[in-house]
């Protein structure tokens, strides 16, 4: 029987997405919680210098991409399928949206709020920090700031 062992954080919501998929197909996994933020120094020589969460873990492999993770989950246990429509193209166009611009665009707002931990989040005072060096190419906060509401 397949060994599946998720390295994720708590509060990582890509992470969630692949645990859901656990869920629906009824299967059992394990799971190493790997820090939120750099250093990662269990995490990244099992991947090769990969960083991000999540990372699925089966033998010899390692998944290095939340949509990679599903589909090999699918491919190894097809039913329940999650694809009621058969249509899994439209299912992963919506993924890729929601993991990049979409996902890009929310962080870029929660890390430009004054309060970026407004809610219940429990997430360690270096995490925005460590995410502005991470995601620095893609957007900058500070001329985000004066649109923000206060
Ligand atoms: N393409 C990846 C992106 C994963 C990703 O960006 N994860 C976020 C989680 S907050 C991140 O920035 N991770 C950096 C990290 O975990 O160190 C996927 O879909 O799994």
């Amino acid at each position: 029987m397949t060994q599946f062992i998720r390295h994720h954080y708590d509060d990582a919501p890509f992470a969630e997405k692949v645990c859901s998929v656990f869920g629906i197909k009824q299967l059992a996994w394990r799971s190493v919680i790997q820090p939120s933020a750099m250093p990662k120094p269990n995490l990244l020589p099992l991947t090769g210098g990969y960083r991000r969460t999540p990372v699925l873990e089966i033998g010899a492999d390692s998944f290095c991409d939340t949509q990679l993770s599903v589909a090999e989950i699918a491919r190894r246990q097809p039913l329940p399928t999650l694809f009621p429509d058969a249509n899994p193209g439209l299912g992963y166009a919506l993924g890729s949206w929601a993991h990049g611009p979409y996902a890009v665009g929310t962080v870029a707002i929660y890390l430009g709020a004054d309060d970026p931990y407004a809610g219940d989040l429990s997430l360690p005072q270096h995490f925005p920090d460590d995410r502005k060096k991470l995601w620095l190419t893609q957007f900058d906060t500070d001329p985000l700031k004066p649109r923000l509401a206060g």
